[in-house]
């Protein structure tokens, strides 16, 4: 067999061996004895080093016009069009979505570039009126400064993509940290900027863990912005370390997203949708299906199809194009989802389908867990309550609209909701009063478009919408009002003169 590839931190637009000469492998969820590559375990001086480059680079890429910036974003675009289905293999053996979600993921990101990239000739400001003669005002968006990026495996290019593009298209210049469990893809993504010509030091990469990557960035006085996503504990204390500091901090955090089936549902496409949203990804999408809520009505013929249908999914390696359900990341997230399905049975409900982990013949080499329904869940539950992150989902029952939406804004998070009603009053009624950042009808909870605001509210984000929609723009840059008085005297605001 082949040796391992072996991958360097990009700092100061060379690919450099960490300082501390140690680092680790990135192996196939799917098979473990494959080992994908060995990154940079990198320390606290490869993180000062690329932030500091970092800080050198903004002094001039912040100057460089908006649409020549933007056109380094287009280019990237372009190369990842032409890669799309090699960067969607390696996404796969990576971190084992199915491979036509990886594609997903690539797509992901061209959408941002192009997107964002047209950014660079809007960024728009304001102009207004003076209440004073003579006198203009206006402001314009100026770029924060050197951004630290903490990303996930779950999308581990389309994420990256959603906090580098716009940083970059704002004059930021970034200091990108990716997972450690897939940090193939975001590879992938800085070396097509490096490709096209972004200048050196404006995009640094560096490998490692979050005790000292991760903490490197949110602690130090360098670094302006932090935008964080993964899980609400670790954004917890991502916020934490940034507030000594004063960072401008973006969470992007867990979710426990409800869809609503009530009793005039087109169940058939109700159940599309709940497969959809429940294990894709093995349910490790922060906006995963994991609670649906079921009229009493049509509880019985919804749970038979739903676990009719979820217990025909092919589960395997996501580099089949038949599989539907790919291995979890890791052991530890194995571990998780099989802690959460012991606790669902010692609460008393009960799995229809799924339930114990795959371990026969190839499965046996990966992670592999089975889409999993527990009925018989009260909203009470854990269960029903804690983010799991895997193939698990847990079906609750209601008695009415009221009662539904009472039991899905009854969590501490806030990210995705869905409703399926063939109703259109109890779809606005649903849409007015979920208390979620986004709210699908007749439609899954997963699938968010790229140009619109993508965040959540209470521990399901900090108030931000990444993405790539206008809002991301909020984030990555920051506002100055400019007041040009060409009156040639002293004007006082506010103050009576006559
Ligand atoms: C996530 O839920 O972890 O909306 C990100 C979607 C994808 C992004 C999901 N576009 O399903």
């Amino acid at each position: 067999m082949a040796e391992p590839k072996v991958y360097r931190n990009f700092i100061d637009g060379e690919w450099v061996e960490s300082s501390t000469h140690k680092d680790f492998e990135n192996r196939n969820p799917a098979d473990r004895s494959e080992v994908i590559g060995t990154f940079q375990d990198s320390g606290e001086g490869d993180v000062r080093a690329a932030i500091e480059a970092a800080r050198r680079a903004y002094r001039r890429w912040r100057l460089v016009p908006a649409p020549k910036r933007a056109e380094y974003l287009f280019r990237v675009g372009e190369i990842l069009v032409r890669r799309k289905e090699e960067y969607a293999r390696e996404m796969t053996r990576e971190m084992g979505k199915p491979i036509r979600e990886a594609r997903g993921d690539v797509q992901e990101a061209i959408d941002v570039c192009y997107h964002i990239a047209g950014e660079g000739r809007r960024l728009h400001g304001y102009t207004t009126p003076s209440e004073l003669p003579n006198k203009a005002c206006y402001s314009v968006r100026v770029p924060v400064g050197v951004c630290g990026l903490i990303t996930p495996w779950n999308f581990p290019m389309a994420i990256p993509s959603w906090k580098l593009i716009p940083a970059l298209v704002c004059g930021n210049t970034i200091v990108l940290k990716p997972a450690s469990d897939a940090p193939l893809s975001s590879y992938h993504l800085v070396k097509v900027c490096q490709e096209v010509g972004i200048p050196r030091g404006v995009v640094n990469y560096v490998t490692g863990g979050g005790a000292t990557v991760g903490n490197g960035l949110t602690r130090s006085e360098g670094v302006a912005l932090v935008s964080f996503t993964g899980s609400s504990e670790t954004g917890r204390q991502v916020n934490l370390a940034c507030a000594d500091t004063f960072k401008r901090v973006s969470l992007e955090m867990g979710g426990k997203n409800a869809m609503i089936v009530m009793d005039d549902a087109r169940l058939d496409l109700a159940v599309e949708g709940a497969l959809w949203g429940s294990f894709a990804t093995s349910g490790q999408r922060c906006t995963a299906t994991s609670r649906i809520i079921v009229h009493k009505k049509v509880h019985k013929e919804f749970v038979d199809k739903l676990a009719e249908r979820a217990d025909r999914l092919k589960v395997g390696d996501g580099l089949d194009e038949s599989v539907d359900v790919g291995p979890l990341i890791s052991e530890a997230q194995l571990k998780k989802v099989m802690e959460y399905v012991q606790i669902g049975r010692d609460e008393g409900a009960d799995p229809v389908v799924g339930g114990v982990r795959l371990t026969k013949n190839e499965y046996g080499r990966g992670f592999f867990f089975p889409p999993t329904i527990f009925t018989g869940v009260t909203p009470g539950m854990r269960l029903a309550r804690e983010e799991i992150f895997g193939p698990v989902v847990c079906i609750l029952a209601a008695d009415s609209l009221d009662d539904a939406l009472e039991i899905a804004n009854d969590t501490l998070y806030g990210l995705s909701s869905s409703i399926y009603t063939q109703d259109v009053n109890k779809a606005f009624v649903a849409v007015r009063d979920l208390e979620t950042g986004i709210a699908y009808v007749n439609s899954s909870t997963i699938g968010a478009e790229t140009h619109l605001p993508f965040g959540g509210v209470r521990r399901s984000g900090n108030g931000h919408r990444e993405g790539a929609a206008h809002t991301s723009l909020e984030i990555f840059s920051e506002w100055k009002t400019v007041y040009v008085d060409y009156s040639g005297k002293l004007q006082k605001a506010q103050i009576d003169t006559n």
